[in-house]
């Protein structure tokens, strides 16, 4: 599979994607082939592995039970180097274009390449924009960096472009894990119908509306993870 060229193609087709994200210090193993059964009814395309932290390593063996249960692609989505495992099938090869922490825009990009250079991982350039969701999020804290106001739509849009510009391949606007206030559908579309590139968009989407809006208003993929962690039910809600 070409993770990066199907993204294209949905963008092109008009389909929307859904990335279930999984952390791997939050998912309970014993009952991944139940969970696994409720995402594979839903409208679910990607699965995203990965959190701002990973103290106990988990992430490995987390990425090997998720390929036993799932044809759908496998993608890290890491907090920091110790994240990157070889049984995925790509990874967002993340900067964290918001901040002005010189380890998240480049360093640990840098520490990743020994891991990375002959690895059979697809990896995606991603320009990454944190965006405050009204709540001090795991990101924050671990990436000791700002988010942008959401009031600020012309920073957000100047520095989504500036990724595009360099070369990125995916842009992601991030309120946070667990945001209170999910990206506002106004900065989704005032970006989308600047960049050429595909849009992802996650943090804070809990109803089955508000991931409606954020594709209506321009996100190409949306990434859920909280609300399925607090409630496999929701799944139900989002039935192919
Ligand atoms: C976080 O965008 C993702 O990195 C998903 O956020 O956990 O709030 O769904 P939630």
């Amino acid at each position: 599979v070409n993770i990066y060229q199907n993204i294209l193609l949905a963008k092109k087709e008009g389909k929307k994607l859904l990335a279930v994200l999984i952390d791997p210090e939050k998912i309970d193993l014993n009952n991944i082939t139940a969970f696994f059964e409720k995402v594979h009814q839903s409208i679910a395309t990607h699965i995203f592995v990965g959190g701002s932290t990973d103290i106990n390593n988990l992430t490995e063996n987390v990425v090997a039970a998720i390929k036993k249960e799932t044809q759908l692609p496998v993608v890290l989505f890491p907090g920091d180097v110790k994240q990157i495992t070889q049984q995925a099938d790509g990874i967002l090869f993340l900067s964290l274009l918001s901040g002005r922490n010189p380890e998240y825009l480049i360093e640990q990009q840098i520490k990743s390449i020994p891991f990375l250079k002959d690895s059979n991982l697809e990896i995606i350039s991603t320009g990454y924009i944190l965006i405050d969701g009204q709540k001090e999020t795991a990101t924050q804290k671990v990436s000791n960096t700002k988010p942008i106001a959401q009031e600020n739509t012309e920073l957000i849009l100047n520095t989504a472009l500036a990724g595009e510009f360099s070369g990125k391949k995916l842009i992601y606007l991030e309120a946070g894990s667990g945001a209170k206030v999910p990206v506002a559908t106004n900065i989704i579309t005032v970006v989308k119908n600047n960049l050429s590139i595909p849009l992802i968009v996650g943090g804070g989407i809990r109803s089955k509306k508000q991931l409606e809006n954020a594709f209506n208003a321009g996100a190409d993929l949306v990434v859920i993870g909280t609300a399925f962690e607090n409630d496999e039910a929701f799944f139900n809600q989002l039935k192919k």
